[in-house]
């Protein structure tokens, strides 16, 4: 490990064990594998350095998740409001200090904050910052402090650390899938985590609801810019029609993204919030990128933004950038 990580993992530590007011531990709207996976972990790990911390997040944990150490005490905003403010909180898988939503109301105004993730587009918001766009998740990022610090390791913690290094690397197969990141899993392995049983909860298992909704969308998948770009619209009613909610459209855009000779996937959403898109490239576009330029962020080959409705202005708005980056030969290639 390089000195300088080193030194950041340390001065986490110090900053960990410094005082004993209890630690907020929170990840982002809408948590995923590797943010529920980096936040168990944290608070399992706060918990062996003999201090006291509680998680929370703005929405609920998906229920395929419900096997992670510690997901019945992932607490709404509301069960924690008559506990807080909370002056210290652990950020984990956040690139912006508004990713954790509604959780904000639990921060006191001078709260101080530590954030860990592994987004390029992260803006360094917290007195202490471990970021490292190179990791393949948030969870690596936290089994590496767990080595260099020397925190015992446990079932329930490898199998939190190795559900984000699953998820996050869609099963061991997209570009951030590193030899270290398969030394690490195997480690995870080594320490108790069950890759078949994991991988069946976190990935494979869908609701029929889910089911119902992808058949109906992708019915009416289209292609743009000569079938370079795929694009899939999910619809306020077409959820409801589905019985399907907002998570059950997770991993919707690689279908889009699976389609030969598609370079960049689109999939846009109707929320109450805006027109939520999700960019995918299979191996040129920078669509970190071109997420920015809707104020929105993220990786290389993975990321999102929020645009105003209607979903017609918004596609057309996405539509009209990915076709002068896409004949760009130079423009968003990385
Ligand atoms: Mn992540």
């Amino acid at each position: 490990m390089i000195d300088s990580l080193a030194a950041a993992y340390r001065t986490l530590y110090g900053w960990l064990i410094a005082d004993r007011d209890d630690v907020l531990v929170v990840s982002h709207v809408r948590p995923d594998g590797d943010a529920l996976g980096a936040q168990t972990a944290m608070h399992r790990i706060i918990q062996k350095l003999g201090r006291r911390s509680a998680m929370v997040n703005a929405d609920h944990p998906p229920k395929r998740f419900d096997y992670l150490p510690g997901y019945a005490e992932i607490h709404t905003v509301e069960a924690l409001m008559s506990r807080g403010p909370y002056r210290r909180a652990v950020f984990v898988d956040c690139a912006d200090r508004a990713r954790i939503g509604d959780v904000e109301a639990l921060l006191s105004s001078d709260a101080r904050i530590a954030n860990i993730d592994h987004h390029a587009t992260n803006d360094r918001y917290g007195e202490i910052n471990v970021v490292r766009a190179e990791a393949s998740s948030t969870c690596e990022i936290v089994y590496d402090f767990v080595r260099a610090v020397g925190v015992a390791m446990d079932e329930a913690l490898a199998t939190a650390l190795y559900t984000g290094l699953l998820t996050d690397t869609g099963g061991f197969r997209y570009q951030n899938t590193s030899p270290k990141v398969l030394h690490d899993a195997a480690e995870l392995v080594e320490c108790g985590a069950e890759p078949y049983s994991i991988a069946e909860q976190a990935l494979e298992t869908m609701s029929l609801p889910q089911l119902r909704l992808l058949a109906r969308v992708l019915g009416d998948i289209q292609l743009y810019a000569g079938g370079r770009v795929a694009l899939i619209e999910v619809t306020a009613e077409a959820l409801r029609e589905a019985g399907a909610e907002l998570d059950d459209t997770e991993g919707l855009v690689h279908y889009a993204r699976n389609i030969e000779g598609v370079e960049v996937a689109v999939l846009l959403r109707e929320q109450d919030e805006g027109i939520k898109a999700s960019f995918r490239s299979r191996r040129r576009v920078d669509v970190a990128a071109l997420a920015q330029k809707f104020g929105g962020g993220g990786h290389v080959r993975a990321a999102g933004a929020t645009l105003a409705p209607p979903m017609a202005e918004a596609r057309a708005r996405v539509l009209e950038v990915l076709r002068a980056t896409l004949s760009n030969p130079e423009e968003g290639k990385r």
